[in-house]
């Protein structure tokens, strides 16, 4: 019976290890650079998927080329409501604070929130289970695409991690 036991820890220990290993292995290096993207057009946009859950958004990073026109597929796979607010920094801070001082938050119906037209970015809200379609002209200015951020503020997510980066990815042909 000993000897069972003490088997049965050396092969609970090899599993831990191998766990380990593999953990290790995904922070092994950079991130393999982006692959260049055949842009979008106004008449042909790029159509992106993004899906939102309890509590990120996948993927992250968004690659973007600037200047191109993005079709934007906004899925809310979580069971809470979420946003995606596209922009920098300003606009993410100002939508969190109008959001939290919002009354009756989330759960039950989203209050209605504004925010300056100037640092508005786009927000598109989209219900459990649902799904919103955006059209997105991306800013042509490289240095413009990589401060922009995105943002779930309805109240508490930021804070559990909703938020990915916005990252310029060269173009292809
Ligand atoms: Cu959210």
């Amino acid at each position: 019976m000993l000897d069972r036991i003490a088997l049965w820890r050396a092969a609970a220990g090899a599993l831990i290890l191998a766990s380990a290993a593999i953990a290790g292995g995904c922070d092994a290096g950079p991130p393999p650079a982006t692959p260049p993207i055949v842009p979008g057009s106004s008449s042909a946009p790029r159509e992106v998927n993004i899906v939102m859950k309890d509590w990120q958004f996948l993927p992250d990073p968004v690659d973007v080329v600037p200047g191109e026109t993005i079709l934007l597929h906004v899925v809310n796979g979580g069971l809470e409501i979420h946003e995606a607010v596209i922009g920098d920094r300003a606009v993410q801070d100002a939508w969190e604070a109008a959001e939290a001082g919002a009354a009756n938050p989330p759960p039950g119906p989203t209050p209605v929130v504004t925010v300056p037209s100037g640092i508005a970015g786009i927000r598109i809200v989209v219900p459990s289970g649902g799904r919103v379609d955006v059209v997105w002209i991306v800013p042509a200015d490289a240095a413009t695409v990589s401060g922009l951020v995105l943002g779930c503020h309805i109240p508490g997510h930021w804070a559990k991690g909703m938020h990915g980066a916005i990252v310029s990815a060269p173009r292809k042909g």
